[in-house]
């Protein structure tokens, strides 16, 4: 058997080395020639548990093997991003993915989409490649017993936990028949441990959406609670705290705003697509959206206090969109960063434990400077804890005596 990945990002390429590490054989495609180098010199571009190791010794074995090209395969999982821009989704890439691999597809095949999508694109996909291979019988309504598989199965991993979730996180798999649904069950037993549930393409299509969807809500719900403390002068984690002691209330965490390529971004898929009906989706877009702007108020207010005693120093303690990842994307730890790099009449110290140098916007800037954590907090007045890295957690209580703390995580409060 072989696996073909088109997309070797953030899931195509665990999902793949996870394949290979089970003697199947897995060509990973990806159009990045960087990344295809990287993969088959057994080295990754992305930072996840235990990837590298998986990657290498899967390569190492001939198991894994990667190509800007598709080449004929039994099985074709797309994992290819779908952006949201402009006001709407771009399945540009899946477009292209399908276009890929069209050229090899063959009798018996099975087609899964995993990129997050709006509801339709699995049917949309099977149009492309009906298309573009009238040769083949596919599932849609004018075919009888079609000779191609296509389904839905959306990715639930969360970045930091990518292989242990792989195997045992429940999957929701949806064909565009029963049988496309079977076939693609069948696929995913052979890696994966928690239990495969059979639906139909739209309800999993909308399923992965509105997962993520669910946490921005409830993050929002945080998020506006914390608002609401401040307002009362209430302690927000210890309310949370005390409410989550009844049976049936569990309120998340209040935060800086909400980041990532995930859940501040999905939630707008429904949004443009049901805008009528998702007002409470979009609310809670909005009030997350907004946590950064509260957050730099709060630092101004202290900067400006301690204006007249010179330049002040801003430690900031965090730059992901989470703890323990690497990973930048729609981060606000960065956005308020780099807002108060602009305000140019303060220094700026940046711990960041999990990347190597500046980012984007914050570079090549005499006033801001990157630093361990030890030391943006003796050279600042104010330290702003952005993002609760375990190594945060090390910090001496001592060396925050006489700071001015935005404690935006709760660890210090
Ligand atoms: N956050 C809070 N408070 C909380 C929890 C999270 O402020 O109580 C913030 C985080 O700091 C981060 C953002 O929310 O900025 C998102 O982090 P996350 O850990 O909630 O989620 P992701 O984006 O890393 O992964 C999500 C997961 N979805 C759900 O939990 C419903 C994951 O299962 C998905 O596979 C992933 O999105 C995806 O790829 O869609």
């Amino acid at each position: 058997m072989l696996i073909s990945i088109i997309g070797l990002g953030y899931v195509g390429l665990p999902t793949a080395a996870l394949l290979a590490s089970r003697g199947i054989k897995v060509l990973g495609v990806d159009i990045d020639p960087h990344v295809v180098e990287g993969v088959n010199n057994g080295r990754i571009h992305i930072k996840e548990t235990d990837l590298d190791a998986i990657v290498h010794v899967t390569v190492g074995k001939g198991l894994l093997l990667a190509a800007t090209k598709p080449a004929s395969a039994d099985v074709f999982l797309i994992a290819v991003p779908t952006p949201f821009q402009d006001g709407r989704p771009d399945t540009s890439y899946v477009e292209r993915a399908a276009r890929m691999i069209a050229p090899v597809l063959r009798a018996g095949n099975l087609v899964v989409l995993e990129s997050t999508s709006p509801v339709g694109t699995t049917e949309f996909v099977c149009r492309l490649l009906a298309q573009a291979r009238p040769d083949l019988r596919f599932p849609n309504s004018d075919s009888n017993d079609p000779q191609i598989s296509i389904a839905y199965c959306p990715e639930r991993i969360l970045p930091g936990k990518v292989l242990h979730e792989l195997v045992t996180n429940d999957r929701v798999i949806g064909g565009l028949t029963e049988r496309c649904t079977k076939r693609a069950i069948e696929f995913y037993q052979l890696f994966c441990e928690g239990q495969c549930l059979p639906t139909t393409a739209h309800t999993a299509e909308l399923c992965k959406l509105m997962e993520n969807a669910f946490r921005d809500v409830n993050i929002a719900f945080a998020n506006e609670l914390s608002l609401i403390c401040e307002r009362f002068g209430v302690n927000v984690w210890e309310l949370v705290r005390l409410a989550n002691r009844h049976p049936r209330v569990n309120i998340l965490e209040p935060g800086p705003g909400v980041g990532g390529h995930c859940v501040a971004v999905d939630p707008w898929f429904i949004v443009s697509s049901a805008p009528e009906q998702a007002r409470l989706i979009r609310t809670a877009r909005e009030v997350n959206d907004s946590m950064p702007h509260n957050v730099l108020k709060k630092i101004r207010a202290y900067a400006a206090e301690l204006n007249s005693n010179g330049r002040p120093g801003i430690a900031c303690l965090g730059l992901t969109y989470k703890p323990d990842v690497n990973d930048i994307r729609e981060s606000p730890a960065l956005a308020i960063s780099e807002e108060i790099s602009r305000w140019g009449d303060c220094d700026v110290f940046i711990a960041e434990p999990h990347l190597q140098e500046l980012p984007g916007d914050l570079a090549g800037k005499n006033h801001v400077v990157m630093t361990s954590a030890s030391e943006a907090i003796a050279r600042a007045g104010i330290v702003a804890l952005l993002v609760n890295h375990r190594q945060f957690s090390h910090i001496e209580r001592a060396s925050l005596a006489g700071k001015k703390i935005v404690d935006t995580r709760g660890v210090w409060s």
